[in-house]
């Protein structure tokens, strides 16, 4: 009998595109891509087909302003940390099926197409308005070229599109006392044409599609911020700028317009998974517009108004695509107890953590998995860090698998033994562990990636409490070897079982076991009441180290480099 029991599904899953204006840090890692990331994985070992997409975003005014501030043109801004942050979610593990640029010929294509159908479709309303306009540069301010205080929270540094602090979208004309970013001075008001989305028209879709139908499948956060949204009344969106950077508006009327870079950018995961559908030969629009396949969107929580409400509305107007599955947004990391910040440069680089910590990827994937912001805002410290990975890590999951190689070395040569019968506590524990995979996977199901991540640690924890409580060393040297075969390879079934259950949330470990174990990777599905997951007369190689300690030298150096 299987253990899970799943039928095959095609899972379109999108991490949010990062701006292509700065490096990547921890606090990004633990918002939007390693819970992606981990979902991805689980989805592929419990064998559904998965484009696992994402990509960097290289319009907006985040951009323009990143390229003022280094002396450099936007083209070699986005070139630059494009390179950065690809690199980094390289080294970092991230497996993204496909990592595209929204500054790419397939991107741009693709996006003019979407408002060229939009527009012919009449979904757009086209007004005329007066926008803030800095005299000084004789340039409109649209978005991040413009700050003030945010008319619902009083946040002082609020965007023109964006608060950060309560998360609400804004147009630059809502802000409290605005001033233009590039030259400091107090904007004027000019008039300008732009086209709109007339979100006011899909309450109804809105109130239907997320308020009612997922009620009980979207995370409460993110479902109360799309009430509250809601209830505010939605109005008609800008969504082209006076901009010198980004797709040029493709139309007659459009002259030094831009698409504004939240209409571009989510069109962004199409774009990425044509570009690898291209590659792997394969039907990318089975990946956005068959209905059995779901769709699911990673993102920060500032992130959240942009994938439950606006771009399911764009997409329901073109009318050819599925929507969101769900957005399991997260909230927010913290740093020993402050915001990230890039300019203040309060912040863990994922370069330089993989410099200081080389191939402790794991750890960190541990550490931002098992303090998610899951539910509320989090803190990450150093000393948290290691003490999870000292205590958990090292102490509990290494601990029990190296215990248990050793062991078997020393006992058996390195071969799985052969036993002849299973006391009450072997059946016992086999039967918790052969529990695990779906209590695990249903968890994974509901976005619930702390208590799975605990679940796994939960059970290298049985195993020690096992292995602790039946003295295989005391029956060795009393002579019972029966007794001790049996324990052994109960204890080596353990060891499978993480194996193959942490390779979603430890893939590095999860591989080193697998390699000692001399075992392939087994899929989720495969796994049978019925079937040893490690047969009998095998042999396993010596063991190598999983985990690290990280001594306390290093922790310390880390907290003086960060507040220096
Ligand atoms: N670039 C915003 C951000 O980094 C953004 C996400 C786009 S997802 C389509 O917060
Ligand atoms: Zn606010």
């Amino acid at each position: 009998m299987k253990l899970i029991v799943k039928s095959k599904k095609r899972y379109t899953i999108t991490s949010a595109l990062p701006y292509t204006n700065g490096r990547l840090h921890i606090g990004h890692l633990a918002g939007a891509y390693i819970p992606a990331d981990i979902y991805a994985r689980f989805k592929r070992i419990t064998d559904n087909d998965v484009a696992y997409i994402c990509g960097s975003d290289e319009h907006g005014v985040a951009i323009s302003i990143r390229a003022k501030k280094e002396n450099k043109t936007p083209k070699e801004i986005i070139d630059k940390y494009h390179a950065l942050i690809k690199k980094s979610f390289d080294d970092f593990g991230i497996s993204f099926d496909n990592y595209s640029r929204t500054s790419s010929k397939i991107h741009h294509e693709t996006a003019s197409e979407f408002f060229k159908f939009l527009n012919e479709k009449n979904c757009f309303e086209i007004k005329n308005s007066k926008q803030l306009y800095d005299p000084v540069e004789n340039q409109f301010l649209a978005d991040r070229f413009v700050e003030g205080e945010c008319p619902h929270c009083g946040f002082e540094h609020a965007y023109g599109d964006q608060c950060e602090n309560c998360g609400s979208s804004l147009s630059p004309e809502q802000l409290i006392n605005p001033i233009s970013k590039i030259s400091g001075s107090k904007p004027i008001e000019k008039e300008t044409t732009h086209w709109y989305l007339p979100l006011g028209k899909y309450v109804d879709f809105i109130n239907d599609w997320f308020l009612k139908d997922k009620k009980d499948s979207a995370k409460s956060n993110v479902y109360g911020q799309v009430k509250s949204w809601i209830d505010q009344g939605l109005e008609s969106r800008a969504i082209t700028r006076d901009l010198d950077w980004g797709i040029p508006v493709p139309h007659k009327d459009g002259d030094g317009k831009v698409l504004y870079v939240w209409f571009d950018a989510p069109i962004g995961y199409i774009s990425s998974t044509k570009e690898w559908a291209k590659n792997e030969n394969k039907d990318w629009e089975l990946y956005w517009k068959d209905k059995n396949t779901k769709l699911i969107h990673f993102i920060g929580k500032d992130n959240i108004v942009f994938h439950c409400i606006i771009f399911p509305i764009i997409l329901k107007a073109h009318g050819n695509y599925i929507l969101p599955e769900n957005v399991p947004a997260n909230e927010f990391l913290n740093l020993e107890g402050e915001k990230f910040s890039t300019s203040k440069n309060w912040a863990i680089w994922i370069d330089e953590f993989l410099n200081d910590f080389p191939g402790m990827q794991d750890s960190l994937r541990y550490t931002l998995t098992v303090n998610a912001p899951e539910t509320k805002d989090n803190d990450f410290t150093w000393k948290d860090f290691q003490a999870r990975n000292n205590n958990e890590l090292v102490a509990i999951f290494g601990n029990f698998i190296n215990r248990v190689f050793v062991l078997t070395h020393k006992y058996f040569d390195g071969i799985v033994p052969k036993f002849d019968s299973l006391d009450k506590v072997d059946n016992e524990i086999l039967k918790r562990t052969y529990e695990i995979p779906k209590l695990i996977s249903d968890s994974l199901d509901n976005y619930k990636f702390r208590y799975s991540i605990n679940l796994l640690i939960d059970l290298a924890r049985l195993g020690n409490k096992y292995l602790a409580d039946q003295e295989p060393w005391k029956l060795h040297k009393s002579g019972n070897i029966k007794r001790v075969k049996t324990i052994m390879y109960v204890a080596l079934q353990i060891c499978g079982m993480l194996s193959t259950l942490s390779t979603p949330f430890l893939p590095n470990a999860s591989k080193k076991i697998r390699d000692i174990l001399n075992i392939n990777e087994i899929k989720w599905t495969d796994l049978s009441f019925d079937d040893p997951i490690i047969e009998q007369n095998k042999t396993i190689k010596k063991p190598s180290l999983i985990f690290r300690k990280i001594e306390d030298e290093e922790i310390k150096n880390q907290i003086k480099k960060l507040k220096s």
